[in-house]
């Protein structure tokens, strides 16, 4: 039996979170980690219609410049397409290609959709877009725009991360396909130089509206071999459902003579483990310190650092010590479960952001570490005006200069002749959360939307869109279960530098 020792040093109390993770012997056994692997025997995988990928999940060679000097991005960084135009179809494959292995187990109807931005300048037709590919068994659907082999994913906001992703240039069509249960990829390749990307995301939008707070706060789909294991229910670094969730900027092992930075794993013994968080000034809710075990047994104490001004080249004997204590923690049966342990928010207001573990025992305790999807959270409870706040500054304003609806269209005639076509009407939709989109439609132009003139082009030709969209409906999930995955949703990588 879990066994908690409820010690308040004031008004610590540890509690188990409601949503702890059964505990499965054979999880020990797998790394709990995001770091950076092949997805090819180890795919992302889709769970309640929605699946999510940090875009430098996959590693990526040639021209992708992996970067992180822009607030605001989700995950270890994003990454920009630094190299030559490729316009053309023909020219796709000029863009370093990255192939991403995803599995669907809820099939029907999905959206794709990607957090992007323009590096340069602020014209919102330009360095604005990308290729993506899907692999064989991705299906068309009838009314929407028929892929067929590399298509251009575009988006039209300047100075802000945006969650528009579409094709064909002077129509703004949404980017849909089937799935079927099972395995896919999906090709990325670099089109416009300049154009970074954040994560991206399929969805079924038949069972739930897209939501920009809520996107940014989905953690990054678990991995096969992940899905076991229940991570963080919302982003690193974002905030969600009046929950702002911080990761620990820096996590060390402090013994009589040396400093060891702390990984995937975190050492706690009876000498000291500090982590630095980067408490906002003006944050004055209730927190909590969110921690997970990787072995069985757990028995540590938290305290608050004697003082902020320290990292990882630090002499040990200049590090904080044990000053405040907080909260006890002791437990078994604990293995990759949760544990909240409340903190004094007027403590952390003081100033001090440094957390100090130890243990009174002479055993070793070990945590599941920084950019693991059980990494040490800091949760804080705050108002929705400042998650509204909050999450605008991480998105950006934009340009105020730019009318966002006229940018929604590409309008690059002059680089890509092969997809700019005359428009003869156009209809207008209000896109959730993204502000107004302008579609044109143009059925009977050359090059341009042939949903209405086709059936399914797959393999199964006997399955018409309507009964695609029946079994997607079928698959559904409900309106509370998407809220509370909402709830649940979240995780921007907090960095030192971004929360100031
Ligand atoms: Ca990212």
């Amino acid at each position: 039996m879990l066994a908690l020792l409820i010690k308040t040093g004031g008004t610590s109390v540890i509690k188990q979170r409601l949503v702890s993770i059964g505990v499965s012997m054979a999880i020990s056994a797998i790394g709990v980690s995001s770091a950076l692997a092949d997805s090819s025997n180890d795919p992302f995988t889709e769970s309640n219609g929605r699946l999510v990928v940090e875009i430098e999940s996959e590693a990526a060679g040639g021209d992708w410049s992996a970067e992180s000097s822009i607030f605001g991005f989700s995950g270890d960084s994003y990454r920009v397409w630094r190299g030559q135009n490729n316009f053309k179809e023909s020219e796709a494959v000029r863009g370093n290609a990255v192939t991403y292995h995803f599995t669907i187990t809820t099939p029907g109807n999905y959206e794709f959709r990607w957090r992007s931005r323009n590096t340069i300048g602020l014209d919102p037709t330009e360095h604005n877009d990308g290729w993506i590919r899907f692999s064989e068994g991705a299906r068309n659907i009838n009314g929407e725009h028929f892929l067929d082999g590399w298509t251009k994913a575009f988006m039209g906001q300047v100075a802000q991360w945006s969650w528009d992703a579409r094709t064909v240039d002077g129509q703004s069509r949404k980017i849909r396909q089937f799935f079927a249960a099972g395995d896919y990829t999906i090709d990325i390749s670099g089109r416009s130089n300049g154009h970074a990307v954040d994560r991206f995301a399929l969805f079924q939008y038949d069972n739930f509206d897209f939501n920009v707070a809520d996107f940014d706060a989905t953690p990054e789909s678990p991995k096969r071999s992940e899905t076991a294991v229940t991570g963080h229910a919302q982003n690193a670094g974002s905030c969600f459902a009046n929950v702002l969730s911080i990761p620990a900027s820096q996590s060390v092992h402090v013994s009589n003579d040396s400093v060891v930075n702390q990984g995937n794993s975190l050492l706690v013994n009876d000498l000291r483990t500090l982590l630095k968080f980067n408490y906002p000034d003006d944050v004055t809710g209730s927190a909590s310190l969110t921690l997970a075990s990787q072995q069985s047994d757990v028995n540590l104490s938290v305290y608050l650092g004697s003082h902020d001004n320290w990292d990882s080249n630090t002499a040990a004997s200049d590090m904080p010590v044990a000053q405040t204590h907080l909260a006890d923690l002791t437990a078994n049966n604990a293995e990759n479960q949760f544990f909240d342990l409340s903190i004094d928010a007027s403590v952390l207001n003081s100033g001090t952001r440094t957390l100090l573990l130890t243990s009174p025992s002479a055993s070793d305790n070990t945590l599941h570490g920084a950019g693991t999807r059980l990494e040490p959270r800091l949760n804080i409870n705050v108002t929705t005006d400042y998650c509204n706040s909050y999450n605008l500054q991480r998105t950006g304003t934009g340009d105020p200069s730019t009318n966002v609806d006229e940018a929604e269209v590409d309008e690059t005639p002059a680089e890509n002749p092969d997809e700019s076509m005359p428009a003869t009407g156009s209809e207008t939709g209000t896109d959730t959360n993204t502000g107004t989109s302008t579609e044109t439609e143009n059925p009977s132009g050359e090059n341009t939307d042939t949903s209405s003139q086709q059936i399914d082009e797959t393999s199964d030709t006997s399955r018409t869109s309507e009964e695609i969209k029946v079994s997607s409906s079928g698959g559904s999930i409900s309106l509370i279960s998407l809220l509370l995955l909402g709830v649940a949703g979240f995780g921007f990588r907090t960095r030192e530098k971004q929360l100031r």
